[in-house]
């Protein structure tokens, strides 16, 4: 199966390719612009292998779109290519419009017209996946979880975006019978995450003897998904889901943002102990994100009663291992550190700016 990927150079799509590969059934195209979080370091060791093939464009360029579409003939799409990252959209929301609306905008187009012309087997079987996020839906109390008929309420200019990705694509299969399937899932953590991420930065600023700064009081609850149950879950729906679909993907482990940073502090005690003090000792209470969404929960009964999935890899295991990563992979993210970003605060803007 040749499958094309869009933004498989990020956190989430990289991991992806790496647990599709594993399998010898799939050939990769992977369509990614390289933005700030694109990192081809991530996929080095494909470089040379026959089944990856990587394209350099943007999604939102029709004319590359069209073009890789008819070279490549995929039998499947998976769209992830997204600006990603809620504190960035506060400070410069243009290339979340860009990128999450018109970009997805434009690969439906694309993919419509390449549908168009599928004839047999190769029509019947092919698939549009949209990779999106638990955010569109807003933010819950202390109680209840996200199902897939909870109403749609994006709160932050990504969600928002990605609120607009999810709509265009359901519209595309209702109005030209492009056989889309929709997944919304939690936040991801693992190995190869842009360390402006909460996980990434708490271990990279603890290790350098940075403040760990922990917004509002820490109160903040997100659910993790251990990103190859993600990558696991994506393949499923992929071969199993029902086009027209909506998919919720969750891990079942809500934290508290103040107890997960303990918790990655405790594991940095006993695995690169600090001389001076506990790791505990680093953090610090700053100012808030504006408009920050309390609580995130997944209700992810659909996939696993429907589709048999459910999450193998255990949160204090796999962040654990995680933390590891960072620390073995230094190389990976030092490379990062030394471009145009060093860990600094964003989205702490009263004002927008529209570049
Ligand atoms: P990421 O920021 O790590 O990677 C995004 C990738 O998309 C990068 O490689 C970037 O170069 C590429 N890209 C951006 N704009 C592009 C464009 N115009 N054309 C082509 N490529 C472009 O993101 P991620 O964390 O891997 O997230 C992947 C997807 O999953 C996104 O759609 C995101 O909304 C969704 N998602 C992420 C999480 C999470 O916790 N990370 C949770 C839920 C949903
Ligand atoms: O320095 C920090 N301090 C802090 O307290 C950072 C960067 C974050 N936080 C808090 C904000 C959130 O409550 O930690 C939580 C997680 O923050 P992020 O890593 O920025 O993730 P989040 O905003 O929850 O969004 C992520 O999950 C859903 C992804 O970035 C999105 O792409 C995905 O859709």
């Amino acid at each position: 199966m040749k499958i094309l990927v869009t933004g498989g150079c990020g956190f989430i799509g990289s991991n992806l390719i790496r647990h599709l590969l594993a399998s010898t059934i799939h050939s990769i195209v992977n369509v990614d612009k390289l933005t700030y979080a694109g990192n081809p370091n991530s996929l080095a060791q494909f470089a040379d292998d026959p089944r990856y093939t990587f394209c350099r464009l943007d999604i939102a360029d029709p004319v590359a779109m069209h073009d890789v579409f008819s070279r490549h003939a995929p039998d499947a799409v998976i769209h992830l290519a997204a600006e990603s990252h809620v504190d960035r959209s506060i400070d410069g929301p243009a290339a979340f419009i860009e990128t999450n609306v018109v970009g997805t905008f434009e690969l439906l187009t694309a993919a419509t017209d390449y549908f168009a012309q599928l004839t047999g087997d190769k029509a019947d079987e092919f698939r549009l996946l949209h990779v999106s996020t638990d955010e569109v839906f807003g933010a819950l109390g202390a109680t209840g979880q996200f199902t897939e008929s909870t109403a749609y309420d994006p709160h932050s200019p990504y969600s928002a975006t990605k609120a607009a990705s999810d709509h265009l694509v359901r519209a595309w299969h209702t109005t030209y019978g492009l056989p889309t399937i929709v997944t919304n899932c939690s936040n991801n953590y693992g190995p190869y995450q842009f360390p402006e991420k909460l996980i990434p930065l708490m271990v990279i600023k603890a290790i350098s003897g940075q403040p760990m700064p922990v917004y509002g009081k820490g109160e903040n609850v997100r659910d993790w998904l251990y990103v190859i149950d993600h990558a696991r879950a994506i393949n499923r729906v992929l071969t199993a889901g029902v086009v027209g679909q909506t998919y919720n993907i969750g891990g079942d482990s809500e934290r508290r943002n103040l107890d997960l940073v303990l918790s990655v502090c405790a594991i940095l005690d006993e695995l690169h102990p600090r001389a001076g003090g506990p790791y505990s000792d680093l953090i610090e209470f700053v100012a808030d994100r504006p408009g920050h969404d309390f609580r995130y929960a997944i209700d992810s009964t659909k996939i696993r009663t429907e589709l048999g999935w459910e999450p193998k890899f255990d949160f204090e295991t796999s962040l654990r291992q995680t933390v590891q990563w960072y620390l073995t992979h230094r190389s990976w993210w030092q490379a990062i550190l030394d471009g145009n970003y060093q860990l600094e605060r964003l989205g702490n803007a009263t004002t927008t700016n529209k570049s």
